[in-house]
């Protein structure tokens, strides 16, 4: 049977689980049970749906520390950061397992007497979620939660780069009381993902990955006219204007630069400045990037998931080096995994807008710095939005300002689903009104983890009924 090796990262040499590479015969078997389930689950009043949901919620509030462990070997991400992404999947539940009291429809009012109009929502049916290595406990969950509260099935088909946070979130499902079939977990690369989203028994595919992946999936979702939610990358940049609270900003840049090694789809990987505070800024910046990696490394930072990202990472920062790129720090790969793991040295560039490194996706600790010459703030920020805007993605961004006046007209001119006034790109909250997802090629529009995250979830019906005892006809009686 094949396998997938899964690895530490941070120690190749530590093997962390063995996955069997699901057969499509075992994909088959999967589907129908998932078919099977939708059955008695969708039937299942919301509120008790929600009885179970609330257990699973508890037991990932009590093994928080030991799925966060599992989570902080097979991606590499501190501890502290492992614990912090179990705690997403409790708030997400935690708001999910409410709604089972609420996925509200609406009441309309009839042009006819004594007529009624309801529109409900309801599930669809088996969904299949394709999940990344970056955060494979949280976007589990982000999927998960809405879809099974709403009684929908799913299958999880985990990134093959770290497959075991999914099973166990799955594990949890059912400990808490799923019946059979729900929730299942399929092992495999690609073509298990694309296996599950063409078969007719699914009716619901949501993505978390690249572009590439996202669109071809959409590609197969259209044909089989299923629902399709994607989550694909980023580009995001931070605006530093010249009255910004320097500090401030130096906390948020190195958090969202080079927090999970930069490897998140809403990572600062742009700092587009003014000129009059760039040479303090970046005097500060650099050797507190250079501090972050320690011989304790695991502590404060993420090792790249594996070789061939450590490759491209390292192969973009010299092509743009090669562009004219300037490197201020880093730019070199400090372990290919013959000392421990893999490692690549937190980067500065500074960089022109346009350059390669500037406008495509690095996913690793790769921050571009671009200068803005301005006459003041004003010129600034019109000059830095337009550079912000001028690329294909569209996740998040922010901007650091006392400005209040240029910090509001910002948060309506980034062409972004997220935006932060004086915080970092990264740290999206779960649950409520609090939406993830992106504009331009970082998504179709759908959204994750807040409210409205039941649209891809469920189907309106609208039911009309007629209490008149005689025939009432609609546009003309
Ligand atoms: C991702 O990188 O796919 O907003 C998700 C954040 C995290 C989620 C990132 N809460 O940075």
């Amino acid at each position: 049977m094949p396998k997938i090796i899964n690895k530490n990262p941070a120690k190749i040499s530590e093997i962390v689980s063995e996955h069997e590479i699901s057969t499509s015969q075992e994909l088959d078997t999967m589907l129908k049970k998932s078919a099977e389930a939708f059955k008695l689950w969708s039937k299942m009043p919301a509120p008790k749906r929600g009885d179970i949901l609330f257990k699973a919620r508890n037991i990932f509030a009590q093994k928080k520390e030991s799925l966060a462990k599992s989570l902080h070997l097979e991606n590499g991400k501190p501890m502290e950061e492992a614990l912090g992404e179990i705690q997403e999947i409790v708030d997400v539940f935690d708001f999910f397992v409410g709604e089972g009291r609420r996925i509200y429809g609406m009441t309309g009012q009839s042009e006819l007497a004594d007529k009624s109009i309801i529109t409900i929502r309801q599930p669809i049916g088996p969904a299949v979620f394709i999940t990344a290595w970056n955060f494979p406990a949280a976007v589990p969950a982000w999927k998960a939660a809405p879809a099974l509260i709403t009684g929908n099935t799913f299958i999880l088909k985990p990134s093959e780069h770290a497959p075991l946070s999914g099973k166990l979130f799955v594990d949890v499902l059912n400990e808490a009381g799923l019946p059979e079939g729900v929730a299942q977990v399929a092992f495999g690369a690609g073509d298990v993902g694309e296996y599950l989203a063409k078969s007719p028994i699914t009716k619901i595919v949501s993505v978390t990955g690249s572009v590439a992946v996202g669109r071809h999936v959409a590609q197969i979702a259209a044909a089989g006219f299923k629902k399709c939610a994607l989550e694909l990358g980023g580009k995001n940049s931070t605006i530093i204007l010249n009255d910004a609270n320097l500090e401030l900003a130096l906390d948020g840049v190195l958090w969202g630069a080079y927090g999970t090694g930069g490897q998140r789809c809403t990572s600062t990987s742009r700092l587009i400045i003014d000129k009059k505070v760039s040479n303090e800024f970046v005097d500060k910046l650099v050797p507190k990037a250079q501090a972050l990696f320690t011989d304790k490394p695991d502590i404060r930072y993420s090792p790249i998931i594996n070789l061939k990202q450590l490759e491209k990472i390292d192969s973009m920062v010299k092509e743009a080096i090669k562009e004219g790129a300037e490197l201020l720090c880093g730019g070199k790969i400090l372990d290919d995994g013959s000392k421990s793991g893999y490692y690549y040295a937190p980067t500065i560039l500074k960089a022109k807008h346009g350059m390669k490194v500037t406008v495509e996706e690095v996913f690793g600790p790769v921050l571009s710095i671009i200068e803005v010459e301005a006459k003041d703030n004003e010129d600034c920020y019109k000059q830095a939005i337009q550079i912000a805007n001028d690329v294909d993605y569209g996740l998040s961004n922010a901007i650091y300002t006392k400005d209040i006046n240029i910090a509001m007209r910002a948060a309506h001119d980034f062409e972004s689903g997220l935006v932060y006034v004086n915080a970092p790109t990264i740290g999206a909250e779960c649950g409520g009104a609090s939406l993830f997802g992106g504009w331009k090629n970082t998504g179709n529009g759908s959204r994750e983890s807040g409210i409205t995250a039941l649209d891809s979830y469920t189907q309106y019906k609208t039911i009309g009924i007629d209490y008149s005892n005689k025939l009432q006809r609609a546009q003309i009686d």
